[in-house]
């Protein structure tokens, strides 16, 4: 079990920045191993990151139909025949996964904790590997821009623990694509931390943020007014 560390990939910088707000004081609560059970959930998403800034555009819905075909997954990046959902079940386990078969391509057991409610799993059939911001959020905040392949990549990101979980079929059939403003986890001790990776995420993709759900993201860190419209940086 790896403590919770601050250090993190933030690989793209936003263009044309509107809003911006530091949650700073919000990541020292992260900073520190305490109960052992928010210890293994902070894992379960990856590791912490320095949110400077979000970015927020008015995109017409006419503009972007959204068709989840488009967002290719799951894909086997590195060719060793374990899928992008294989790859996190093998990653996010606590313990040795087993195999369906010996050519180690299909994960048949494991244990995993939910951050989304919290239970562990045995069984990966009671699991998807939900995308944190869904692919139909991304689309509308902006992929839909994106070619084929950056797309692809998107919907297979490995590179940024937080991207890609393992939680319950009930937990994520409950989200579908909804963001912060109408759906959180059931399990509320995870909250912060969602809004944290959620926010970091988009920076790192240079997605937009729509208003409502700015303030959901802003109210879960106590930050409310705290946004600055109109910065430029
Ligand atoms: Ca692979
Ligand atoms: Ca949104």
């Amino acid at each position: 079990m790896q403590c919770f560390s601050l250090t993190s990939p933030q690989r793209n910088s936003p263009g044309k920045i509107l809003l911006i707000f530091s949650v700073l004081g919000v990541l020292s609560i992260f900073s520190s191993c305490g109960n052992m059970e928010e210890s293994e959930i902070m894992d379960s998403m990856g590791d912490g990151s320095t949110i400077n800034s979000v970015s927020s555009t008015e995109i017409p819905l006419s503009a972007m139909p959204y068709d989840r075909g488009l967002y290719k997954h799951w894909i086997d990046a590195d060719g060793d025949c374990q899928n992008t959902r294989h790859e996190v079940l093998i990653e996010e386990s606590q313990v040795d996964v087993e195999f369906k078969t010996d050519e180690q391509c299909i994960v048949s057991a494991g244990r995993w904790l939910d951050p989304y409610t919290g239970e562990i799993f045995t069984d990966p059939q009671e699991l998807d590997v939900d995308h944190v911001v869904p692919l139909r959020e991304a689309h509308i905040s902006g992929a839909y821009l994106w070619d084929s392949k950056k797309k692809e990549r998107y919907a297979n990101d490995l590179d940024d623990a937080g991207h890609l979980v393992a939680v319950s079929l009930s937990a994520n059939r409950s989200k579908g694509a909804k963001d912060p403003a109408d759906w959180l986890p059931p399990y509320t001790s995870f909250h912060e931390e969602y809004a944290r990776v959620w926010i970091r995420i988009k920076q790192r993709w240079e997605l937009t943020f729509d208003d409502a759900e700015i303030a959901a993201l802003e109210k879960i860190l106590g930050m409310e007014g705290s946004v600055l419209i109109g910065s430029n940086l």
